[in-house]
């Protein structure tokens, strides 16, 4: 039996190439060897405020985007987090043995409530908790993320293991999988943020559907460090960062990428990093209108199906065990 992966992004704002290197990428790569579920997560989207036809538009996007990085669905489950209930239902129970202090501890909810807690959503507040039913309803192994979402990852574990440990062995417990390379991109604009779909400058983050032009101007306009050496330094993190998104994208090793710049300008590798980023998003930008509609649509509903006879199983589990009755009227 291969062992199993879960992960998902949200269908918000747009795609960028940190969300690639830090996430998708390593989901395309793993597909081979495990059993895979990515799921397009709209329950959380609505966390914050979302205007529903732009929500439906962009929940399709985002399937398309899986598929043109290269989420091959004969081998992985594609599918979108509202259509397999469960996730809402496994939420309401996990939210029964977490701690209000848990969640308080939670950086992103600290972060995207803006300080301002007391108007902030409480869905804002119980996000980790939905994030750690996707993943457990699958008996997940392995969760590739960015680093960003490693405390949630934290939190998941800790919630089987409460679960396990009051209600007997339920939840498998997963590993984060965070590649080092590329687990945070940051912003073009502040090295010291994440590159961030929630920005409100665009021109921090290099979409996965900019066009060369728009790209080449980004990439003019980010910020260095003082100096004019081109390396991976921690005290220079601007242009650490442009190199790793260089390093990753043309798939050398950090080695190379120093040598190759080692007596040229900032002018000059400024210039080869949006030209590299022109050709590794190209063929991406092709395939993203490879499927057509109908064809779409066939391979979400598969995924819902498939993704839905698992997680319907550890949910009839779990109901058992904390004593709920075995539902009459249940299809399963
Ligand atoms: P926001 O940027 O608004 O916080 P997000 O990009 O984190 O949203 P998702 O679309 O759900 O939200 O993220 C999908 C995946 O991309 C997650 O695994 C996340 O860890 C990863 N990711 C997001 N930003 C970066 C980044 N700058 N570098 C590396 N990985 C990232
Ligand atoms: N919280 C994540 C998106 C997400 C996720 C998941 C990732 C929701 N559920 C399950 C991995 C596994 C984010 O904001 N990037």
């Amino acid at each position: 039996m291969k062992k199993r992966i879960f992960s998902g992004a949200q269908p918000t704002g747009s795609l960028h190439i940190g969300n690639y290197l830090g996430a998708l990428k390593n989901w395309v790569a793993l597909q081979d060897e495990y059993e895979a579920f990515y799921c397009i997560v709209n329950l959380h989207a609505i966390t914050l405020p979302q205007d529903p036809k732009t929500l439906r538009q962009k929940t399709l996007d985002l399937a398309r985007i899986y598929l043109a990085a290269g989420v091959d669905p004969e081998k992985s489950t594609i599918f979108i987090q509202s259509d397999v209930p469960e996730h809402a239902e496994l939420t309401w129970v996990l939210s029964c043995i977490t701690r209000m202090g848990e969640l308080e501890r939670m950086t992103q909810f600290k972060d995207k409530g803006k300080g301002n807690t007391e108007r902030a959503g409480v869905g804002l507040f119980t996000y980790p908790v939905l994030m750690a039913a996707d993943i457990l309803l699958y008996q997940t192994d392995l969760v590739p993320v960015g680093q960003d979402q490693k405390q949630h990852l934290e939190l998941t574990r800790d919630l089987a293991e409460r679960f396990n440990r009051d209600f007997g062995e339920t939840f498998k417990i997963p590993e984060p999988y965070i590649s080092k390379a590329g687990a945070s991109i940051k912003s073009l604009q502040d090295p010291s943020k994440k590159m961030s779909k929630s920005d409100d400058n665009p021109n921090g983050s290099i979409f996965l559907l900019d066009d060369a032009d728009t790209i080449t101007k980004k990439i003019k306009r980010a910020v260095t460090d003082s100096g004019t050496a081109i390396n991976f330094d921690e005290a220079r993190p601007a242009i650490a960062n442009l190199l790793s998104i260089y390093q990753l994208l043309t798939s050398k090793t950090p080695e190379e990428c120093v040598a190759h710049f080692e007596s040229k300008g900032y002018g000059q590798f400024k210039g080869e990093l949006a030209e590299a980023t022109t050709e590794f998003l190209r063929p991406f930008q092709e395939r993203i209108r490879e499927y057509d509609d109908t064809t779409l649509a066939d391979i979400l509903k598969c995924g819902a199906e498939k993704a839905k006879h698992t997680a319907a199983q550890t949910l009839q589990d779990v109901y058992e065990r904390v004593g709920f009755r075995k539902n009459p009227i249940a299809k399963l």
